[in-house]
C-alpha cells in the first residue's frame, strides 16, 4: 500500500503538468527518501495583487465636477464625472474591480480643455516581487483607446525602466519606428520592442476597447499554436539569453500621450470628448521564485514564494543559512520533462565540514596540514572557507559572508597612496601630503600634481612678494624686475648695471608714449 502511494505520488508530476511539485516522497531499494524537481508556482491574476499610482496629481476627473461627452454623441455632454459623488467617480481602484455582467467600472481622466497642450497620464502598476507573465496583458479602455501610448516596465522595483511596447496609429509619425507585428517576429527576434499600430486605429468605442502585449503570441513562436510544444518553449526559455527577463517584470507604466480622436482630427469646439477612461488591466502571471517552489502567497502586503530546496527570500534566489556549501543557483528546466532543482546543499553533506559560503563549490584536502580547504574561492574571496576578502579588497560590513558583494574593492589612488590595500573600513594608506578614503585628495597646504606636493606659494603664509601671483599653488608668476621663488628678489641686487640699463630703457619708453598721448589729446581740444 505505502509502495502503491509513493508510486502515485511520483507519478503526480507527470500528470499535473510541468513543474507543480517541487519534491515527492519515493521509494527506492535503499528505502524511502525525497525526489527533488524544479518547481514554479501556478499562474495568478496579478491585478489582485498589484498598487497603482496614476500621475500627474488632478488628471482623475471629478475634481472639480466636469461633464463630458462621446464620439459617438459629441453633442450630448451631459454625462458628469463628480469625484465627491461615488455613483460618478471614477477612481484609479476602478481598473481592477470584479465588474458586474454588463456594467464597465472605470478609472477616467479629465478632458483635453487644454488642448493643444497634450494630455498625458502614466499609469504605474507595482507588484514589489518579480513576476513573470504567463498570458497577454489587456488593457480595456471605454470610449475608445489612445492613438498614441507606450507601455514600459521595471525589474527593479521602479528604479530604472526600460520600454516594453509601443502603440501608435501610425508608428512612424509618433516614435520615428516602423509598425510591426508579433506574428511576424521570429525565433531570434522574439524579445525584440516593437511599434504596433494594431490596437490604435478608431474602429467605433465599443467595438474594439483591447490593448494588449502579445504574451502568448510570443510564446506561440517556440511552443507552436495552442502552445501545445510547451517543451520547446521552456527549452528556449533556459538557452536564449534574456528570453526569461523579457517576460519578467516587477512593475508596469503605462504612458497614455493621446486619446481617442474618434477617427479624425481633433475638433478644438467640443473638447469634452477627448479623454482616457480604462475600465480593466489584466496582467496574468507567476511569482518568479527561480524554479525553486511552487506556491507564492500574499503576506504583509506583498507576494512571497514559499521557497523549497533550502533556498530562501523573496525570490528564493539565495541559499538558507548553513545550506551554503554551494553557490545557490536558479532550477532549470531541464532537463525534461522534470527539470534539475539545483538545491542547496547543507555544510557537511559534501565534503566534511567545509563551508564556503557560496563562493566556491570545491573543496580540497590538504594533506600535510590535514585540513580540507575551499577551492578557486569567487566574488574576490579568498581563505580556507573563502571567509576573507582578497588583497585590495575589504568587507562590505552590511552584506552577510555569503553575499556576493561581501567583498568591495579598495580602489587606492594609485600615485596618492602606498599601495593597493586598504583597512576594514575602505581607507588606503597615504603617501606624504595625500589624504582622503582612497589618498585621491591633498592636505591642505598640498597641491594635487600627480601627487601631492607642498604648496610653493599661497594666500596666507607663503605670499607673492613685490605684486607677484600665485600659480595654482605652484609658483609665484613676478613682474619684470623680481625674481625669487616668492619674488623677494630683485633682479638689480645681483647685477647693477644690466638692471639700471633695463629699468631707464623701460622709463624711456613710458615718457615716449605718455608724451605721445599728450600730443594727441592736444590735437583732438583744439578742434
Ligand atoms: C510619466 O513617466 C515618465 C517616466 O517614465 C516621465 O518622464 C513622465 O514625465 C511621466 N509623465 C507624467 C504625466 O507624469
Ligand atoms: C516589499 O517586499 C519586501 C519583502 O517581502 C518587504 O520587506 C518590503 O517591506 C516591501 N516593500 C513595500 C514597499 O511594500
Ligand atoms: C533541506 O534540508 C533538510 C534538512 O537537512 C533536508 O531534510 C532536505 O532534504 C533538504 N532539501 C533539499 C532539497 O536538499
Ligand atoms: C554592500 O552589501 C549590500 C548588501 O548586499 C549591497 O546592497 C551594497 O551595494 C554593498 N555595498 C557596496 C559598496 O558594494
Ligand atoms: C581605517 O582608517 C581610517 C583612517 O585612517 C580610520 O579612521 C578608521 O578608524 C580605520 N578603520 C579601522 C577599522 O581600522
Ligand atoms: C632716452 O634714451 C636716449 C637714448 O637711449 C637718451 O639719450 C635720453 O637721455 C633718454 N631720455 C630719458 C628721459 O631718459
Ligand atoms: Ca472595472
Amino acid at each position: 500500500m505505502l509502495n502503491l502511494v509513493a508510486f502515485l505520488l511520483h507519478c503526480l508530476p507527470l500528470a499535473m503538468g510541468h513543474y507543480d511539485i517541487c519534491k515527492s516522497w519515493v521509494t527506492t531499494d535503499d528505502g524511502p527518501s525525497w525526489e527533488f524537481y524544479a518547481c514554479q508556482p501556478k499562474a495568478m491574476r496579478m491585478k489582485d495583487y498589484v498598487t497603482v499610482r496614476v500621475d500627474p496629481p488632478g488628471i482623475t476627473c471629478g475634481d472639480p465636477p466636469e461633464r463630458f461627452c462621446t464620439h459617438e454623441n459629441p453633442y450630448l455632454c451631459s454625462d458628469e464625472c463628480d469625484a465627491s459623488t461615488p455613483d460618478l467617480a471614477h477612481p484609479p481602484k476602478l481598473m481592477f474591480d470584479k465588474e458586474d455582467e454588463g456594467l464597465a467600472t472605470y478609472w477616467q481622466s479629465v478632458t483635453w480643455s487644454r488642448y493643444p497642450e497634450p494630455l498625458l497620464a502614466n499609469i504605474t502598476l507595482s507588484w514589489n516581487k518579480s513576476i513573470e507573465l504567463t498570458d497577454d496583458i489587456v488593457v480595456t479602455f471605454e470610449y475608445g483607446r489612445p492613438t498614441i501610448m507606450m507601455l514600459e516596465k521595471s525589474l527593479d522595483n521602479g528604479r530604472t525602466w526600460h520600454p516594453y511596447q509601443y502603440y501608435a496609429d501610425d508608428c512612424m509619425e509618433a516614435f520615428g519606428m516602423p509598425a510591426r507585428r508579433v506574428r511576424d517576429l521570429s525565433t531570434t527576434s522574439a524579445n525584440r520592442i516593437i511599434c504596433t499600430e494594431e490596437y490604435s486605429r478608431w474602429a467605433g468605442s465599443k467595438k474594439e476597447k483591447n490593448v494588449r502585449l502579445e504574451v502568448r503570441d510570443r510564446f506561440a513562436i517556440f511552443a507552436g499554436q495552442d502552445l501545445r510544444n510547451m517543451d520547446n518553449l521552456y527549452t528556449r526559455l533556459e538557452s536564449a539569453k534574456g528570453l526569461k527577463d523579457f517576460f519578467t517584470v516587477t512593475d508596469l507604466r503605462m504612458r497614455l500621450l493621446r486619446p481617442a480622436l474618434g477617427g479624425t482630427y481633433v475638433q478644438r469646439e467640443n473638447l469634452y470628448k477627448y479623454f482616457y477612461a480604462v475600465s480593466n488591466i489584466e496582467v496574468t502571471g507567476r511569482c518568479k521564485c527561480n524554479l525553486h517552489a511552487n506556491l507564492c502567497s500574499f503576506k504583509e502586503g506583498s507576494l512571497q514564494c514559499e521557497c523549497e530546496h533550502n533556498t530562501t527570500g523573496q525570490d528564493c534566489g539565495k541559499c538558507k543559512k548553513n545550506f551554503r556549501t554551494r553557490s545557490w543557483r536558479a532550477g532549470s528546466y531541464l532537463p525534461l520533462p522534470n527539470g534539475s532543482p539545483n538545491a542547496c546543499a547543507a555544510a557537511g553533506s559534501a565534503f566534511g565540514n567545509c563551508e564556503c559560503y557560496g563562493h566556491s563549490n570545491r573543496c580540497s584536502y590538504i594533506d600535510f596540514l590535514n585540513v580540507v580547504t575551499c577551492v578557486s574561492c569567487k566574488h574576490n574571496t579568498r581563505g580556507q572557507h573563502c571567509q576573507h576578502c582578497r588583497l585590495g579588497f575589504y568587507r562590505n560590513g552590511s552584506a552577510e559572508l555569503d553575499d556576493e558583494n561581501v567583498c568591495i574593492e579598495c580602489n587606492c589612488n594609485q600615485i596618492g597612496s602606498l599601495h593597493d590595500r586598504c583597512n576594514e573600513t575602505g581607507y588606503c594608506e597615504c603617501r606624504e601630503g595625500a589624504a582622503g578614503p582612497k589618498c585621491d585628495d591633498c592636505l591642505p597646504n598640498y597641491y594635487w600634481r600627480q601627487g601631492c606636493f607642498p604648496n610653493v606659494c599661497d594666500e596666507e603664509l607663503l605670499i607673492c612678494q613685490n605684486g607677484g601671483t600665485c600659480y595654482q599653488n605652484q609658483r609665484c608668476i613676478c613682474p619684470a624686475g623680481y625674481k625669487g621663488v616668492l619674488c623677494e628678489q630683485s633682479k638689480c641686487d645681483s647685477d647693477n648695471k644690466a638692471c639700471n640699463s633695463a629699468s631707464s630703457t623701460y622709463l624711456n619708453l613710458t615718457t615716449f608714449l605718455i608724451s605721445a598721448l599728450i600730443l594727441q589729446l592736444r590735437r583732438l581740444l583744439d578742434f
